[in-house]
């Protein structure tokens, strides 16, 4: 791979600034924060970081309110600063990724409040009269409610997401210009990738029809017209050596794909790994089916276990349903983190020994697991948006801990979601100095996971409830997903385990090893 190739198989590690690391001890994380803790990033080996928004926001939705595309956010910093980590961080092998809202914006922007005054920024957004007392059509937020808020003039307007996040209207040429200018803006700072949020629902059918089920075209996902818009961000991604990963839901393999031709997106997430059950079956499925739509198009896959919308891995593995990714699940689920954990090892083997880049959303190296917030401590508005009976995402979002004697497990000042009783266990710290520790384990697995080199996969023929793969070098992946011990096919070393072997040699049930043929 050459260097211009280098996202085809990088670890790309997932920085939520708001709880990375604290540099000014006001219990926010900022820039101070990651720029300290750059040498812990360099030597857990990953290639790059995507910074969740970390522009001026009123943080209705965790920044995904942007008020402001071109400045940094003033608790996390200045836009000074911002480059000087990019190019910190570039010192170190590191590139940076930004993570651009071209879907909606905060009602804070100049753009909406203009609007709301009367002014032509109207026809920026959608704008539009009701049925009567009713919302112009049925259309549902993705975080529950009406996709409709009412102003006080009688006109509603639509947001797809929080009343907070108002939907730009891609239809209008100034939506589209100013979105083009803020990607250049970011990539003539050095920036080497741009994840873009919320990436097929932009284009909405400008009649605004109700929505009907199974109907095609959707009004509002997957649209045509998004094709032509990421068509003309390439050529600008292109001009900079820059590169997409776009947040694209779609479970129809072959529309996902369109995203990925040569003139569009370099890549997306990974949503139907990420969403599988702990299931040899389902993965192996999910992974063949990866693969082969990513193919045709010549896009390499991506290969996500968590991000910040969805419950911790250890949890999710923990839990009797671990299929569920998207929506939260009811307060105080029973869970067996020692179960999960064992599994988020496996997977984390798994994910790293498949052709592609590898996400990893901070804390998922340290085993975090999903945290209980207390219930007035919730920010998500997807909480208050369920009347309350969803969680919401915050329990993947709580402060990092970083050294296990200091206060607030070392994250800087009093966090401003708790932190768990047992967070110092997970500290960075002390994880570093055990050599059984998750953290020990994602270091090992990122320094040796070059062995596989570029190679396609081949399955191996191995009992049921196993997985085993090999790539062109000769090294093998095998996951034991079955409810007994397996033997391990021929090997000469025994590269890296995701747990011991039974006192027979054989891999135990929710184990992974890496082996050299
Ligand atoms: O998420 C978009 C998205 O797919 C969500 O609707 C997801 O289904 C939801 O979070 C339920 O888990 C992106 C961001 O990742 C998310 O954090 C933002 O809240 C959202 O866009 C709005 O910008």
């Amino acid at each position: 791979l050459t260097q211009a190739d280098w996202w085809r198989s990088a670890v790309i590690y997932q920085v939520y600034v708001r709880s990375f690391a604290d540099g000014d001890g006001d219990g926010t994380g900022d820039l101070a924060g990651v720029r300290a803790r750059l040498p812990y990033l360099a030597e857990l080996g990953v290639n790059a970081l995507w910074f969740n928004p970390w522009y001026p926001s009123p943080m209705k939705d965790g920044g995904y309110d942007v008020a402001d595309y071109r400045a940094i956010d003033p608790a996390f910093g200045t836009l000074a600063e911002a480059e000087k980590l990019i190019a910190e961080a570039r010192e170190l092998g590191i590139r940076t990724i930004v993570d651009i809202v071209p879907n909606h914006v905060s009602d804070q922007h100049p753009w909406f409040r203009a609007a709301l005054e009367g002014g032509p920024e109207r026809d920026l957004f959608h704008f539009r009269a009701g049925r009567g007392e009713l919302p112009p059509n049925d259309w549902r937020s993705q975080f529950g409610g009406p996709a409709w808020t009412r102003l006080p003039d009688g006109d509603w307007y639509l947001h797809l997401f929080a009343p907070e996040q108002p939907d730009l209207n891609w239809a209008h040429p100034a939506v589209r210009q100013e979105h083009e200018d803020i990607l250049r803006f970011w990539l003539e700072r050095g920036v080497a990738g741009v994840r873009i949020d919320s990436a097929a629902l932009l284009v909405k059918d400008p009649r605004l029809p109700d929505f009907v089920e199974g109907r095609d075209p959707h009004p509002y996902v997957d649209r045509d017209e998004l094709h032509d818009i990421y068509r003309s961000w390439r050529r600008i991604a292109d001009e900079h050596g820059g590169v997409f990963v776009g947040e694209v839901w779609l479970p129809d393999t072959e529309r996902f794909a369109r995203y990925l031709r040569p003139d569009e997106l370099h890549t997306a997430f990974n949503f139907s790994f990420l969403s599988c059950p702990w299931d040899p079956d389902r993965l192996r499925t999910s992974i063949d089916e990866t693969l082969a739509e990513h193919a045709p198009v010549g896009a390499p896959a991506t290969w996500v276990l968590c991000n910040h919308d969805v419950t911790r891995t250890v949890t999710r593995y923990g839990r009797e349903d671990t299929a569920f990714a998207f929506a939260t699940k009811a307060f105080g689920t029973p869970t067996d983190l020692e179960l999960g954990t064992r599994r988020a090892r496996a997977a984390a083997l798994l994910s790293l020994a498949l052709p592609g880049a590898v996400y990893l959303y901070q804390g998922e190296e340290l085993g975090l697991p999903e945290a209980d917030i207390p219930r007035d401590r919730i920010e998500d508005p997807m909480h208050f948006r369920s009347g309350g009976t969803d969680p919401g995402r915050d329990g993947c979002r709580v402060p990092l801990p970083w050294v296990a004697e200091a206060p607030h497990a070392g994250f800087g000042g009093e966090p401003w979601l708790p932190q768990p009783a047992d967070w110092p266990a997970y500290a960075a710290d002390r994880q570093a100095q055990d050599p059984g520790s998750m953290l020990s384990l994602y270091r090992r697995a990122i320094r040796i996971r070059p062995v596989f080199g570029d190679g396609p996969l081949t399955w191996l023929s191995v009992p049921e409830g196993v997985l085993a793969f090999t790539r062109a070098e000769g090294v093998t992946c095998v996951v034991n997903l079955a409810d007994r011990a397996t033997d391990l096919p021929a090997h000469t070393e025994l590269l890296l385990g995701s747990g011991p072997l039974d006192d027979r040699g054989r891999l135990p049930k929710d184990t992974a090893v890496w082996l050299r043929s």
